[in-house]
């Protein structure tokens, strides 16, 4: 009876390519809602710390090669072990604030050359985000940011690939596009200020899947 007068927790996504300060704003946003006293959690994919994350993380790293579609289905997978954690914790009212999903699978698998539906095809069913974040920056800006270039998919063109996919297949009207290529505090501001106006809307409807 108790659980009835908990608002759930709001799923938040950041997407983005490599290098656009997804990390930095989701520790601010996570700051900035434990600050106002509402319960909130970083989560990241891929989860690195489990069984299938260290399979990714090798591949990753450049110490193993795989096949692409079976590496994509362990980025799956990855999410699938999560799935469980995820409604716990929206379900107890904590939000969650969660650095790459799903788009992120697509994404990445797809600008390898494989097609786009087979890629989405096994994300279907898993909790969807009640806001998406996208933040959006010039490739050639980004690549040159501190740190690219230690992961296998840090090479220019193939950032680009990946940001064409993001922006021409999988951004929907509901996407919030976040200009990223300006000072920090500017772009926390400018997300808190979404998150805010979502959080009044979206906290009675039910959690949705991606279908
Ligand atoms: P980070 O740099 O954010 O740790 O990501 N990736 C990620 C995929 O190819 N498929 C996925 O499903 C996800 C979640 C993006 C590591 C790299 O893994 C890529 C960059
Ligand atoms: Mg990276």
């Amino acid at each position: 009876q108790n659980k009835e007068m908990i608002n759930r927790g709001l799923f938040i996504l950041f997407e983005g390519v490599d290098r656009v300060g997804k990390s930095t704003q989701v520790q601010n946003l996570v700051k900035f809602l434990n600050d106002k006293q509402l319960s909130t959690k970083a989560m990241r994919f891929p989860d690195r710390t489990t069984p299938i994350g260290t399979i990714i993380n090798a591949y990753l790293q450049n110490s193993t090669n795989m096949d692409d579609r079976a590496l994509h289905l362990l980025f799956s997978s990855n999410r699938w072990e999560a799935k469980d954690s995820i409604y716990q914790a929206l379900n107890s009212g904590v939000n969650l604030v969660v650095d790459r999903y799903s788009y992120s699978g697509v994404a990445y698998t797809a600008a390898k050359g494989i097609d786009f539906d087979w890629c989405y095809a096994c994300e279907k069913g898993l909790p969807e985000p009640d806001v998406i974040i996208y933040l959006s920056m010039n490739s050639e800006d980004a690549t040159k940011r501190g740190d690219f270039g230690g992961e296998r998919y840090e090479k220019l063109e193939f950032q680009k690939k990946i940001k064409d996919i993001y922006e021409s297949k999988l951004m929907t009207p509901k996407w919030k596009v976040v200009d990223a290529n300006r000072d920090i505090e500017t772009i926390s501001k400018e997300i808190s200020d979404i998150v805010n106006k979502e959080l009044d809307i979206i906290k009675n409807k039910q959690i949705s899947t991606i279908s």
